[in-house]
């Protein structure tokens, strides 16, 4: 039989923030991931439970190089991953299930979430732990540096649709630098492998009654190695978006969702 679910997020429900698992992908990149660790600790290190880098068979030599080092320096701090599952939302699909701790952070390694912004998720995530907290690229004071202005048309008109659509006043859907309730990740059955998962675990959530709060955030173009996402793959995410939005939310959690036992404890 069907059950009613829908999230009501409270400061006492799921939990408070206690401290955050740091997803990182990690495919091209070197000095951008090192000046990425280096920065989050710096800023938010006693925040942190432990940082999630997940690499692949096609993570290149060099990253590897840094990768290793930063385990040897960090030790018990930096967990490394190797995904099982293909490219980047299968890569972020494993992290989510491997999070410890009671918030997860989702954001890169080629600084194009400027990792100097973390402070500042946290706090938001501290004041409102029920919530998601998103950064958005278009909230006043945000930017775009180096993104080319055909992507930020198209960008602005999505976003704008898709709000419309969800009903709701975000205006930023699609850019992968936020804190979740761990919980809420570790609920949902997630499908996109490729970068429109980016996308999927935030309209999911917000499917299921999650509330998202926006952060001002900077984005920056990479400034070394490449890009996974081909343009032609931003179309996907409209399929990804209108599925969800017409799918029963029930169907979206998985059977022994960790925040259906949190509703029932609570009852
Ligand atoms: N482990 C792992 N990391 C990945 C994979 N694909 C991308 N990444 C990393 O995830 C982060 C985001 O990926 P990008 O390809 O830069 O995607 P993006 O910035 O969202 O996309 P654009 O806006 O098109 O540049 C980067 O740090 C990548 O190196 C993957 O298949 N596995
Ligand atoms: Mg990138």
């Amino acid at each position: 039989m069907a059950r009613e679910y829908r999230y009501k997020g409270s400061p006492e429900y799921p939990g408070p923030f206690e401290s955050a698992t740091i997803v990182i992908p990690v495919m091209n990149e070197t000095v951008s991931l090192e000046q990425t660790v280096e920065i989050i600790l710096r800023d938010a290190r006693a925040s942190i439970r432990e940082i999630l880098i997940v690499v692949c068979e096609r993570t290149t030599p060099e990253a590897m190089a840094v990768v290793h080092r930063l385990e040897s320096e960090q030790g018990e701090l930096v967990v490394v991953h190797q995904q099982k599952l293909p490219f980047l939302g299968g890569a972020l699909r494993e992290c989510y299930a491997l999070a410890r701790g009671s918030h997860t952070v989702l954001m890169a390694s080629d600084l194009e979430t400027e990792p100097k912004d973390l402070g500042r998720l946290i706090e938001q995530a501290r004041k409102t732990p029920w919530a998601i907290v998103a950064g958005s690229r278009w909230l006043k004071g945000g930017t775009f540096a180096g993104y080319l202005p055909i992507k930020l048309v198209a960008n602005w008109i999505f976003q704008a649709l898709f709000s419309v659509l969800y009903g709701v006043r975000l205006t930023d859907l699609t850019f992968g630098y936020r804190v979740y309730p761990t919980p809420v990740i570790q609920s949902i059955r997630w499908e996109e492998l490729r970068h429109p998962f980016l996308f999927e675990c935030l309209v999911k959530p917000l499917r299921l009654g999650v509330p998202v709060v926006e952060v001002t955030t900077t984005w920056r173009a990479r400034i070394e190695g490449e890009s996974q996402n081909p343009f032609f793959r931003n179309f996907v995410y409209f399929r990804t978006g209108f599925r969800t939005r017409f799918t029963n939310p029930d169907s979206l959690l998985l059977p022994d969702a960790p925040l259906l036992r949190l509703e029932e404890a609570r009852v």
